[in-house]
């Protein structure tokens, strides 16, 4: 089994058959996962290279992986990201955002089944320069058994 992910733009063509009007959607690209990876478990966009096009950041939450793709050249490969263990779910979120103000975005992603030091399934968040892919920051979920503490709706 393998999943896909398919980028289409709506309307780019138009035509007419007796009464009825219709419009084409081209396929613009497929992305393809291996195995069970889960490609296309979590999609956002945004521009992580600066040249004002938004890219496409897709997740893999089995395969534990993300791939970025230039939306300037949509078959181009401008980072891959990989979680820390398998079966850690890295790439069941993402989300982009200039977290570090360089005009560029960055991609952070969320892995909600790792087994960390304060438990299993503590889950890990990791954020990622849009430019270089360097990690920026990580943040670890947190066991606690006080209500009263923020960090323990993490632990449940
Ligand atoms: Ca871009
Ligand atoms: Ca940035």
């Amino acid at each position: 089994m393998s999943f896909r992910v398919r980028v289409i733009t709506a309307g780019v063509a138009a035509g007419a058959i007796a009464s009825g009007a219709f419009a084409f959607h081209a396929l613009l690209m497929q992305y393809t996962g291996s195995g069970t990876d889960h490609l296309g478990a979590s999609i956002a966009f945004g521009d992580v290279n600066g040249d004002e096009r938004s890219d496409i950041v897709v997740g893999a939450d089995v395969g534990g992986y993300v791939s970025v793709y230039d939306g300037a050249n949509l078959s181009q490969t401008l980072h891959e990201f990989v979680g820390a263990v398998a079966g850690d779910g890295f790439g069941t979120a993402l989300a982009v955002a200039d977290l570090n103000a360089d005009g560029s975005g960055d991609i952070v992603v969320g892995a909600p089944s790792w087994d960390g030091p304060a438990g299993n399934n503590v889950g890990y968040v990791r954020a990622f320069d849009g430019v270089t892919g360097a990690q920026l920051f990580e943040l670890q979920g947190q066991k606690g058994t006080d209500a009263s503490d923020p960090r323990w709706r993490w632990a449940t």
